[in-house]
């Protein structure tokens, strides 16, 4: 069949190929500016590497067509590996841990297992409130790095009963040696997943620091599930009382209903260290840019906040249940357009399952892709389509109303991925993230750095750079 050349930078580099123009600290915003120049689909050359890059709404549909395309391990994905091996996360589509681990842990997602999790993640965000209002309102903080905390004591302590401590360090003391050596792990992991031509020679010491890191990450996730095994599962501090089972419980207690099988202690290990890496940054960014576009846009603000005020009339500290956060639906709003600027996983991978084309108008004239062959789509580029409107870059969450929705297709909007691999902690990370920003915007006024302008950095995720606010508590109405 009849094939159309997939686009690619005008100046190509013998050897090396398109390295011109190529943003090795902000690959995905580089990866924005070419879409804008070269069209939806574009193709980088390096070092003999292809690289495909899509964003084109109509484009997308087809390559999230679960029957011709499949998840992709890319090269991000592929070196975290080293630290996550075959977790949910990071298993290739052929490896039957994927399913067997799947199918044990969904439980650990349903709506009731969310309501098991809803006052772990209510009383973490009151112990940051807690701080908040004794240290920070004099002083500007680090919003990414406190977002950060609040989201990963809350997968640790809903998860695996595990606390980090976050909020008992006083301010400004030094993160867990945990947090630490995993978030160095992250860094050196993405740090080395682009390919770049004579890499530092200093790469050695690099290396050994991360194994010393991978151990040292592995063998607390160690403790704490030997930990549980002790102390036996279901059990609390109190004899004889019961909780609900958390994701540590399904995985230690439950089989595959398929086959009957279990898994293996590492295994186990794997999914914790998956769950704490893919389950803190990317909610922790999205709440810390949430709160940007609030400090930036006073009206919106103000919305939340009524709409917070009207549930909890008059409430120092709203009482919120697992149903209200429900009809929280302006904050809701809030999240998802706060996801569609800025999806703080900017893009997944897929790969063809046979050879085909997309973009195709039947007779052929397609892009063509060959079994295997693999593209990145730049949700970051897809959630600024022209199908979104005139004005891509404006924040505004009324492009969630209800109507509004229906009126879009389904899938211009994918800040959690597509199809049988998308995001298993959608509705643990919505739910956490409406309640947080419910409970901050209620109770502070946000008060932006003077000039600050909004810079993104990139490290496997999105997050605001350089990001800090005051808040100050607010005086009920
Ligand atoms: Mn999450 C997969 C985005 C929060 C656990 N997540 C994905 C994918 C995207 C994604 C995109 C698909 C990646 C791919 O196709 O290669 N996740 C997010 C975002 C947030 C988020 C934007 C918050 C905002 N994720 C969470 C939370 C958890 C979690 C919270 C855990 C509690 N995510 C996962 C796991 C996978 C995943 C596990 C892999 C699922 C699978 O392949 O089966």
């Amino acid at each position: 069949m009849e094939t159309r050349p997939i686009p690619h930078p005008p100046r190509r580099i013998p050897l090396l190929g398109d390295i011109l123009g190529m943003d090795r600290d902000a690959p995905s915003q580089g990866t924005l500016r070419q879409h804008r120049r070269l069209g939806p689909i574009y193709q980088r050359v390096i070092v003999g590497t292809t690289l495909t890059f899509v964003t084109g709404a109509e484009l997308v549909e087809e390559i999230n067509d679960e029957k011709r395309f499949r998840k992709h391990v890319g090269r991000p994905l592929a070196k975290l590996r080293t630290l996550v091996s075959d977790g949910l996360f990071t298993a290739f589509h052929h490896e039957p841990s994927w399913s067997k681990a799947h199918n044990i842990l969904m439980p650990g997602f349903t709506r009731d297992a969310m309501r098991g999790y809803h006052q772990t993640m209510l009383e973490t965000t009151r112990e940051l409130i807690t701080r908040w209002d004794e240290h920070a309102t004099a002083e500007f903080v680090d919003v990414p790095a406190e977002m950060s905390k609040l989201t990963l004591e809350m997968i640790g302590r809903a998860g695996f009963g595990y606390s980090f401590d976050s909020f008992g360090r006083a301010h400004g003391d030094q993160e867990d040696p945990f947090v630490g050596a995993m978030l160095r792990a992250l860094r050196h992991a993405e740090q080395t997943a682009i390919p770049i031509p004579f890499r530092g020679l200093f790469a050695g010491k690099a290396e050994r620091q991360n194994d010393a890191d991978i151990a040292y990450v592995a063998s607390v996730v160690d403790e704490v599930i030997a930990e549980r095994r002790a102390n036996g599962s279901g059990a609390t501090g109190d004899v004889g009382e019961t909780r609900r089972p958390d994701l540590l419980d399904l995985m230690l207690d439950s089989a595959d209903p398929e086959t009957g099988e279990r898994l293996d202690e590492v295994n186990i290990r794997n999914q914790v260290l998956t769950f704490l890496v893919a389950g803190h940054e990317t909610s922790a960014n999205a709440l810390a840019f949430a709160l940007h576009f609030l400090a930036q846009n006073p009206e919106i603000a103000a919305r939340a906040r009524a709409e917070v005020e009207s549930l909890w009339p008059g409430a120092d500290q709203p009482e919120v249940s697992f149903e209200q956060v429900a009809k929280l639906r302006y904050v809701r709003r809030v999240v998802d357009e706060t996801m569609r600027l800025w999806p703080t996983a900017p893009g997944y991978f897929r790969e063809a399952v046979a050879d085909t084309t997309i973009g195709g108008d039947g007779d052929g004239g397609g892009y063509g892709f060959a079994e295997n062959d693999w593209a990145f789509v730049l949700v970051l580029g897809l959630h600024r389509d022209p199908v979104w409107g005139p004005d891509v870059e404006s924040f505004d969450p009324d492009r969630f109303l209800p109507e509004n929705v229906r009126a879009r297709p389904g899938h211009v909007y994918k800040p959690f991925g597509t199809g049988l691999r998308a995001c298993i902690g959608r509705q643990f990370a919505l739910h956490e993230m409406v309640l947080a920003l419910a409970l901050l915007v209620h109770r502070y006024d946000l008060e932006p750095e003077p000039g600050y302008e909004l810079t993104v950095k990139e490290q496997l995720t999105l997050k605001p750079d350089g990001f800090r606010l005051r808040v100050r508590r607010r005086v009920s109405p």
